[in-house]
């Protein structure tokens, strides 16, 4: 938790992530789902048995949720719908699971390009840490 504080704290905003590599396939990922807007692949540090992240390939101003705009709110509804469609390609929606958005250094936003966490796959606990 400690280091999720720290690498937050230390991210910066606006320039590229390591997310743009991934969408250009410089770096490799478990891509789950893909279409015109968007990408889905799994976590490279799951916190459960199912850990997916959806992300626009497109950043833009999304570098986090709070920067969204008003001519954004179609891609926001895009990538939750997605969030759903690949929770249910893993199973989940028969038994629940948990979408999470991280915001900025109070957040553990540690990658400056809006995701959705997709986590499910156990008996998740409430309330997050
Ligand atoms: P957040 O703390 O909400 O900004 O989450 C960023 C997530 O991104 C974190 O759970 C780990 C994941 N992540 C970081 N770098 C990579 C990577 O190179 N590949 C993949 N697959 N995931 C990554």
């Amino acid at each position: 938790a400690a280091a999720a504080r720290a690498a937050a704290k230390s991210a910066s905003e606006g320039g590229p992530t390591i997310f743009d590599k991934i969408i250009k396939r410089e770096i490799p990922a478990t891509v789950v789902f893909e279409d015109e807007l968007c990408m889905a692949f799994r976590d490279v540090n799951p916190q459960a048995p199912t850990h997916l992240l959806v992300i626009p390939k497109e950043r833009g101003n999304l570098s986090q949720l709070s920067k969204a705009q008003e001519d954004d709110k179609s891609m926001l509804g895009h990538l939750l719908y997605t969030a759903n469609r690949v929770a249910a390609q893993e199973g989940l929606d028969k038994t629940g699971y948990r979408v999470v958005i991280n915001d900025g250094v109070e957040g553990c936003q540690s990658v400056y390009h809006l995701h959705l966490h997709v986590i499910g796959g156990r008996q998740l606990t409430w309330p997050p840490g």
